[in-house]
């Protein structure tokens, strides 16, 4: 279990890696020269200006202090896991077990909430997180709640299928208008409730008119959802799209001034070389990246291991 999400991580890290190939080929001179091209390949890789100068600086403090000789590389896995870890967070708990990073309900149905705006990947990583739970043995609810696109219900709709899961959707106007998304919100906590499902995930809509807006209607969900289920949402999670680098990391400080996340998925970490932008995420926001998404088909999704992160970044 472990050692395949050390290697799907791995794999998913495959273009982040190659911006650091050849660095650390054995031999090589820790000199001004090799420092400020680490420095440069941190960037590259969207780890944060902050952060890569902060990592850049231990460096060279601890060949300056002998802390480090031959094993440069080691050294700076220890430092990037320690600048990764957070507080209270299940890192250690998800690294040392099997257990799911997912705040789950004691008894009845588990509500899942799931955020991002357009684009970000989160309709896929929903059916992603509903294909892993029912490979679980749990039984899973869709709720199509991002009303506003046809598109997205349709969506959402063809990946139940493909999966093997139930939705729920609005019924459909006559006048074509919109549905109102807590309302599906409502009638899917009913239902879960009444037959017995175990994890409700929502899909939400990711842009209205006016950031205000998305804010009243997502804390109309919330509300929604909480008088129906105890404890519900029991997790909000932000997918962000680990393409934009940095921009993932500007949308995610904006999306939680809209909504309390407990966590965040982040998707498409096979496409791109910022990979590095986990660790940028993480220090700066404080939410801990839950998932990420590998690729686009269902079983493309892995637990987010910090360990494995740092591994596969270098390996
Ligand atoms: N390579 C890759 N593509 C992804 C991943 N997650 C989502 N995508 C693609 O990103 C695009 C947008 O995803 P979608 O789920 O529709 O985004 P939404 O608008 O936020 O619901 C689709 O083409 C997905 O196939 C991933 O982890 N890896
Ligand atoms: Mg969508």
């Amino acid at each position: 279990m472990l050692k395949k999400l050390f290697s799907r991580i791995r794999d998913g890290l495959a273009k982040t890696r190659k911006v650091f190939a050849g660095m650390f080929r054995f031999g090589r001179r820790v000199d001004e020269e090799f420092l400020q091209e680490l420095e440069a390949k941190l960037i590259q890789a969207d780890v944060g200006v902050h952060t890569a100068m902060a990592l850049v600086d231990r460096v060279r403090e601890a060949y300056r202090n002998r802390e480090v000789d031959e094993n440069l590389l080691e050294f700076l896995k220890k430092e990037l896991k320690q600048l990764m870890a957070l507080e209270n967070d299940s890192i250690a708990a998800v690294e040392e077990s099997d257990a799911e990073p997912i705040n789950f309900a004691p008894s009845g149905p588990t509500v899942v909430m799931v955020t991002g705006v357009n684009g970000s990947g989160k309709t896929t990583s929903i059916a992603k997180l509903a294909y892993r739970f029912k490979n679980q043995g749990k039984k899973v609810l869709l709720v199509a709640a991002d009303t506003f696109r046809a598109g997205a219900v349709n969506q959402l709709g063809i990946w139940a299928e493909r999966i093997g899961c139930d939705i729920v959707r609005a019924p459909q106007s006559a006048a074509g208008s919109p549905a109102d998304p807590a309302s599906v919100a409502h009638d899917g906590c009913e239902k879960a409730v009444a037959r017995g499902y175990d994890l409700v995930i929502i899909d939400t809509a990711g842009r209205l008119h006016t950031q205000q807006n998305l804010m009243r209607e997502l804390e109309k969900i919330r509300r929604v959802v909480g008088k129906k289920i105890e404890g519900a949402p029991h997790e909000v999670l932000l997918v962000l799209d680990a393409t934009t680098g940095q921009n993932a990391l500007q949308q995610a400080r904006k999306f939680a001034e809209v909504v309390q996340c407990t966590g965040i998925i982040l998707a498409k970490l096979d496409g791109t070389a910022k990979g590095g932008a986990v660790i940028a995420i993480r220090r700066e926001l404080g939410l801990p990246v839950k998932y990420v998404g590998v690729g686009e088909k269902a079983p493309d999704l892995e637990r987010f291991s910090a360990d494995a992160f740092v591994e596969g970044l270098f390996q």
